[in-house]
């Protein structure tokens, strides 16, 4: 039987029954740079603690599966070289050569059932990138949606996705999309777009009980909750079209494909928007956090 590592709170919490959200780590390996993604990874602890809940950062360090990091875990993992990227095609073989390696959301979700934990926090999911019908770079976060039962909360998909084949294929995998406090599907660094959301619920004890009943209907899978970046934080839709066209424009010429597409655009949106796109994603992780642990608090309620 494989190890789950629990932090020690992780533990105390999972023997009481109390929320938990569990939190990503490619964000901080792949995502941010080092220093920001330490301070940003124990803010959004913060924050979830400040919530009520306690976090769960899942990682494979040396072969060992967490959840939870203590603090000197979390900084190791932050300023670690050469860190893989997990994705469910990766977690048995990293653990098997004793590998370390941060969690993608996909990866993220199976550790988090496997730990009991249904609430999941992030900053976006990944998704079908422009110019899929070529690639076939279509991210298995969506299948992972689709049958591993955690509700994920994101900012909606990034600008540098296709969003409207990603909410194609959300729909066809048969994953519910939903937008909380407006209509409109909000993409990741801005509040809205021209996309309408699939469903929208406002209610934090809604989405809950939507959790809860989809199990009990007999249906896999999770729901993506769509969590707009406060107004006052998000960069507008028109200022960043030229900027992510610039940057996938670079990704061509520089030949990169694969895993490494995501990391490339992101850092290289930090580098043309001068680092507004990193305190933007910051400020819509910490309210994603924030909105997770109150599902977390109504599924814990609902559970006892
Ligand atoms: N969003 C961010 N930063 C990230 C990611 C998403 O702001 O680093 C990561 C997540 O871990 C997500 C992954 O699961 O990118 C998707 O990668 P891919 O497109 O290769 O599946
Ligand atoms: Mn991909």
């Amino acid at each position: 039987m494989i190890t789950l590592h629990r932090s020690q709170e992780v533990a105390t919490a999972h023997s009481k029954g109390t929320p938990i959200v569990a939190l990503e780590s490619t964000i901080i390996t792949h995502g941010m740079p080092y220093p920001q993604n330490l301070e940003v990874a124990r803010q959004v602890e913060a924050d979830v603690r400040a919530a009520g809940a306690t976090p769960a950062t899942i990682a494979v360090i040396d072969g060992q599966l967490h959840i939870g990091l203590e603090d000197a875990l979390l900084s190791q993992l932050a300023q670690a070289k050469g860190v893989a990227k997990l994705s469910r095609a990766d977690m048995a073989a990293c653990i098997a050569t004793g590998g370390t390696g941060a969690t993608t959301v996909a990866a993220t979700m199976i550790a988090a059932h496997l730990a009991g934990i249904a609430v999941f926090a992030t900053g976006g999911i990944g998704g079908v990138h422009k110019g899929a019908e070529d690639t076939f770079d279509i991210s298995a976060d969506l299948l992972e949606l689709a049958q591993t039962p955690v509700t994920v909360i994101a900012a909606g998909a990034k600008a540098i996705l296709d969003v409207a084949k990603t909410l194609e294929v959300l729909e066809t995998q048969g994953v519910p999309v939903i937008t909380v406090g407006q209509d409109s599907f909000p993409a990741f660094w801005s509040s809205t777009s021209p996309l309408k959301s699939p469903l929208r619920m406002d209610d934090p004890a809604q989405i809950a009980t939507a959790h809860g009943l989809r199990a009990q209907l007999g249906l896999p899978g999770g729901q993506l909750v769509a969590n707009p970046i406060p107004a006052a934080d998000e960069i507008p839709a028109a200022e960043l079209a030229p900027i992510i066209a610039t940057a996938q424009n670079d990704a061509i010429a520089h030949g990169i494909s694969g895993k490494s597409v995501t990391p490339y655009l992101l850092q290289r949106i930090f580098e043309l928007t001068e680092g507004r796109s990193l305190t933007a994603n910051i400020a819509l992780v910490r309210n994603n956090a924030r909105l997770a642990s109150k599902i977390a608090a109504e599924l814990a309620s609902n559970s006892n």
